[in-house]
């Protein structure tokens, strides 16, 4: 008997990105990028570790691609490292560095996996970050010419490319409130990374589908808003987060227009012209969905007007109290989106879902992970309504493939279907890995 309710003729996918499984940070001529220069500042990642050596997939992929083939995956989504490509965002790419993902894409395609590679994956180039990063115009242009590379290099065999994963993310916690790299403390000034973001996933989409791609999207993170009472000061602090977390990436995107940050005081770099490259239709609309928000009003005098709170009634991943686990949010997020933005939603695909939890260092067999098969099954049932709903998802994908360096978190964060020891690179898949599969050979037959 079938597993759950799966959404039929879907596609199935996992998702790493390359800063978090490659390591080998110095092979072969790499450059650094801000997320080089975070993990090396004592003090900023939670456990102290480097992203080394981790999964090593650098010099690991094959095992990576033998993982992904028995699993059954459609595609898998990876990253590709810029300053592999680029050492300091500029100029002729490195063919080592290029000739890792060529082999990669070869590999996957013998497979039978299908690549679908994010051009950006939060490891901006230093040398770029020292000329203003995406405070600067100027990462645009550099950014189209990687994209130029990487459409020359790889867009024979793939068709399929993800341009900016989470804008938001890199704006809010690595600008504004430095919890990510390049951990700047702009707070609202950090506001025109998010137009210079958006205005490269908009050029980069152009150079790929002129070079033949056949579906270019962003893919953004998105959460369910609620207030944490019905007082009028909390519903106005939990519309601003909205606003700022969801609409200011989706709108531009989808309708072509930035919503009203009158609210904020703030005015966005936009020249003549910027908008209609944003706002040009994509083939799909990427969300990366984990939790659920709750939102109060900020104390008088704080930095900024709003404060996450734990989600009332909800159990918890092992991230912490603010990652609640509430699978009826993704479909409330997508009934919401597909009412707001109508036919200009196009086929929607959930780039990351997935869940930490407590796991050991060292394993000697398959880890008993039965909260991330709950939090998994829970959710792709959460995809299902919102489609029984009319919602158009064409493709559903776990984060993550592996056991992975999760950002200022380090190695504390086990997000994978497949275990990792982080000072050999073994990978041991979980429960949860034989359970995907079976319900990705479930769904097809
Ligand atoms: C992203 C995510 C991933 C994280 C995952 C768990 O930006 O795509 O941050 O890289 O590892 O979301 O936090």
């Amino acid at each position: 008997d079938r597993i759950l309710p799966v959404p039929t003729g879907i596609r199935w996918s996992a998702a790493t990105a390359a800063f978090q499984i490659e390591g080998a940070r110095r092979a072969d001529g790499r450059g650094r990028s801000i997320w080089d220069d975070f993990v090396d500042t004592t003090g900023l990642v939670r456990d102290g570790s480097t992203a080394e050596p981790g999964p090593d997939s650098y010099h690991r992929s094959g095992e990576d691609i033998g993982l992904l083939q028995s699993l059954g995956v459609d595609r898998y989504r990876f990253s590709i490292s810029w300053v592999r490509v680029q050492p300091d965002g500029h100029g002729a790419g490195v063919p080592a560095g290029v000739a890792y993902y060529d082999r990669l894409v070869d590999g996957l395609l013998d497979a039978g996996v299908e690549p679908f590679p994010t051009l950006y994956h939060w490891d901006l180039p230093s040398a770029l970050e020292a000329g203003g990063g995406w405070l600067s115009r100027d990462t645009v242009d550099r950014f189209a010419e990687y994209t130029e590379i990487m459409a020359d290099a790889l867009g024979d065999r793939v068709k399929s490319w993800y341009t900016i994963n989470e804008p938001v993310s890199t704006s809010l916690q690595g600008y504004a409130v430095g919890e990510l790299a390049p951990g700047r403390h702009l707070l609202f000034d950090s506001l025109p990374t998010v137009h210079h973001q958006l205005l490269a996933h908009g050029r980069a989409a152009g150079i790929l589908r002129e070079r033949g791609a056949a579906e270019v999207g962003i893919v953004n993170n998105h959460t369910w808003v609620q207030p944490a009472t019905d007082s009028e000061a909390d519903q106005t602090a939990a519309h601003l987060y909205d606003m700022i977390h969801n609409q200011l990436f989706a709108d531009p995107v989808l309708t072509g227009a930035y919503p009203d940050l009158t609210p904020l005081g703030v005015e966005l770099p936009v020249q003549d012209g910027d908008m209609e490259i944003i706002g040009t239709p994509s083939e799909f609309y990427g969300v990366n969905f984990y939790n659920p928000t709750t939102i109060a009003a900020a104390p008088e005098g704080a930095p900024v007007p709003f404060v996450q709170v734990p989600t009332p009634g909800v159990a918890h991943t092992g991230f912490g109290e603010l990652w609640g686990i509430a699978p009826r949010a993704l479909t409330e997020f997508l009934t919401d989106a597909a009412r707001r933005y109508g036919d200009r939603l196009p086929p929607v695909i959930i780039g990351e879902n997935g869940a930490s939890f407590p796991e050991p260092d060292e394993v000697d067999g398959p880890l008993h992970d039965p909260l991330r098969i709950d939090y998994l099954a829970s959710h792709i049932g959460a995809v299902a309504d919102a489609v029984a709903h009319g919602v158009r998802v064409d493709e559903y994908t776990v984060w993550s493939l592996l056991d992975n360096f999760e950002w200022a978190d380090g190695f504390s964060q086990r997000f994978g279907l497949v275990h990792v020891d982080h000072e050999t690179s073994a990978r041991t898949p979980k429960a949860s890995y034989e359970w995907y599969r079976t319900l990705i050979a479930e769904s097809r037959s």
